[in-house]
């Protein structure tokens, strides 16, 4: 059978299934970009391929999914960390006019070829791990015009670099200073505006807001979501990050992709998860950063059988993290993740926590041919190691 590539002698952790899907003398072969065969080389048939490696025993996974980053933004936050090492807490450096609004006065002031300059790092290392798909979510310009222009460097992220980007619009993440006392005259430029404008150009393939005291109420985020529908996009929420607000039932109930950080989620919460197969995202980068001490309910989610995603919540001011293997190293430090609830979370249930579990996340036959090729003995390591790079190569789409 004619196939574009094929990787030979290879261990495979297909994901495929429930647990890691390994296969120990495995074949992938791949044509047009998709994937022909993942599987037992004794079970495969006889390819006839245009280029052939022999990968001496090295494992393959799916390419790894960052499926929620606030990758595009203007500025930094050092100086914020300086005075929270300090003594400061998050709460007073956002009242002193710091914190999201400080980021969303940088983001405001960069154009969208140098949001584009400023993101290619962040994402060339989480290129360099492995990821092959990363979200990028909006929420640092709270304007239409400068959510628009995030949108749009994110979209370019997916031009300048092999990887596939999904956009979120992310208008509900902090109000901004020209609506001080006026919340819900935001959120009726973010129904009325905001996202009809950004789902006409094509801009955005989700709708993401921030439910929380320091955000938007469970009230507002119903609003979001119902204007999500009218435009055809699927939602996600951050949701009981700080506090509980009951969010992720919400979020569940419209039928949310995902529910995001969830440190304060209740039992009720996770039965509405399990009952929607909303994806329950955790976040232990934002987590160990803000010497966060409250653990998400691991344990509820597993025995209820919601899927667990982790992700990198690349952002300037709770999370500077641009690494899935550090990410999947504090899940299992920090919430007791198992290894292989580690590799599902930046692999098959992360594509969920997108809607692209059709897509990628597995290695199947008629996916996208998305891998990453690890120089280790066992996919243990890939979690356990703080700080090392063992990736010895990375396909997307077959090349
Ligand atoms: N939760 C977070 O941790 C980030 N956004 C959010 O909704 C914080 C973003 C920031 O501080 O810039
Ligand atoms: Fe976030």
């Amino acid at each position: 059978m004619r196939c574009d590539r094929l990787w030979r002698d290879a261990r495979l952790a297909t994901m495929a299934g429930n647990g890691l899907g390994i296969v120990e003398d495995g074949v992938v072969a791949a044509s047009g970009g998709r994937i022909l065969y993942a599987g037992p080389a004794a079970d495969a048939p006889a390819f006839d391929p245009e280029r052939a490696e022999n990968l001496d025993g090295r494992w393959i996974t799916p390419g790894l999914i960052d499926c929620h980053t606030h990758l595009i933004h203007g500025g930094d936050r050092a100086h914020e960390f300086e005075l929270r090492l300090a003594g400061a807490s998050y709460e007073e450096i956002a009242r002193a006019g710091g914190g999201i609004v400080s980021t969303m006065r940088a983001t405001r002031e960069a154009d969208e070829d140098r949001l584009l300059h400023l993101a290619l790092p962040r994402l060339d290392a989480l290129i360099a791990e492995g990821a092959t798909t990363v979200e990028v979510k909006s929420g640092y310009g709270l304007t239409v015009a400068d959510e628009l222009k995030m949108l749009r460097a994110a979209r370019r992220l997916g031009e300048a670099r092999p990887v596939g980007i999904r956009t979120t619009l992310l208008g509900a993440h902090a109000l901004p200073p020209e609506y001080a006392g006026d919340a819900d005259g935001y959120v009726d430029l973010i129904c009325h505006e905001m996202i009809p404008a950004a789902a006409r150009a094509g801009l955005a393939d989700a709708v993401d807001a921030f439910c929380e005291g320091i955000g938007f109420t469970a009230a507002q985020t119903e609003r979001v979501f119902d204007a999500a529908r009218a435009a055809g996009l699927p939602v996600k929420l951050h949701a009981e990050q700080l506090s509980n607000l009951h969010g992720a039932k919400l979020a569940a109930e419209a039928g949310a992709l995902s529910a995001d950080h969830l440190e304060y989620l209740d039992a009720d919460g996770i039965a509405a998860m399990a009952r929607a197969g909303t994806v329950a995202t955790l976040l232990p980068g934002a987590y160990y950063f803000m010497r966060e001490t409250k653990l998400p309910p691991v344990d509820g989610l597993r025995a209820a059988g919601v899927p667990i995603a982790i992700a990198t919540d690349c952002n300037p001011g709770t999370s500077p993290l641009t690494s899935l293997l550090l990410t999947m190293n504090m899940g299992a430090t920090l919430f007791r993740l198992t290894v292989d609830e580690c590799l599902a979370g930046v692999t098959r249930n992360a594509a969920r926590a997108l809607g692209l579990q059709a897509e990628t996340g597995t290695l199947e036959p008629g996916k996208s041919c998305d891998l990453a090729i690890w120089d280790v003995e066992r996919p243990a390591e890939l979690v356990y190691r703080i700080g090392f790079n063992p990736l010895h190569s990375r396909i997307w789409k077959g090349l």
